[in-house]
């Protein structure tokens, strides 16, 4: 298949953030008294705040009822906790792998986007000191549908001038993956395949990325480009 683009996600892909969403939703959960374990987390992951706390709530067994200023006020107090939370992030929140990988894409020529569910993204990559790295940034307040409608990633792919079937799109949430295949993109998931079984391609990190991607390169592309 013929590459030229690659997509990335950001939480949980490229910094460590995902435990600070999962951390903060915790907080939440445990003061509406719903439960909610890692496993549950999973199905917020990759999708909008508001969307997560609308996943969130429909755990509750007793079933509560909130008003729209309630949810956003829940909603606020949440991100009020992740903020917190990511407050002191430097280069160190970078994930295994991912400087590596940012580098030998630039260095093959190959374009470079962020397609991020997440309101707070630049404000991640600035601290991070990934935003160079970037030849377009799509995140939560640019698109007005959240994964896993492919918008995030298309909008990345139309500014960057490319094809849909010519980008690749690395996740680690199902809802971003069934993204990437409703915009007929390829998809390499982060994390396990039991979490994203839309993924052809799993790995657990980026720090093999190279090898998965010289084998993907080599191959026929499902879209016949
Ligand atoms: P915020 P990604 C997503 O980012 C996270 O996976 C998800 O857990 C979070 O709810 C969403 O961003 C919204 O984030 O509250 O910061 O706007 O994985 O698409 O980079
Ligand atoms: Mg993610």
């Amino acid at each position: 298949m013929k590459i030229n683009t690659v997509l990335f996600d950001l939480d949980g892909v490229l910094v460590d953030t995902a435990r600070y969403h999962f951390e903060a939703w915790s907080v939440l959960a445990k003061q509406l008294a719903i439960p909610f374990t890692a496993k549950e987390n999973e199905q917020l992951k990759g999708v909008s705040r508001a969307e997560s706390l609308e996943r969130l709530l429909a755990l509750d067994q007793q079933r509560k009822v909130f008003s729209e200023q309630e949810k956003q006020g829940l909603a606020e107090q949440k991100n009020t906790l992740y903020l917190q939370a990511i407050q002191a992030m430097d280069e160190s929140a970078v994930l295994p792998g991912a400087k590596e990988v940012l580098e030998y894409l630039k260095n093959s020529e190959i374009k470079i986007g962020l397609g991020s569910a997440s309101k707070n993204a630049r404000l991640i990559l600035e601290k991070t000191k990934l935003t160079p790295y970037f030849d377009v940034i799509v995140d939560g307040t640019q698109v007005s549908k959240a994964k896993p409608d492919p918008e995030v990633f298309l909008k990345g792919a139309q500014q960057l001038m490319s094809a849909p079937a010519s980008c690749l799109i690395v996740e680690d949430s199902e809802a971003g993956c069934l993204a990437a295949l409703t915009g007929k993109m390829h998809v390499l998931g982060i994390g396990q395949q039991e979490n994203l079984p839309s993924a052809t391609y799993v790995i657990p990190n980026l720090v093999t990325f190279k090898e998965v991607f010289q084998q993907m390169l080599a191959t026929e592309s499902v879209y016949n480009s």
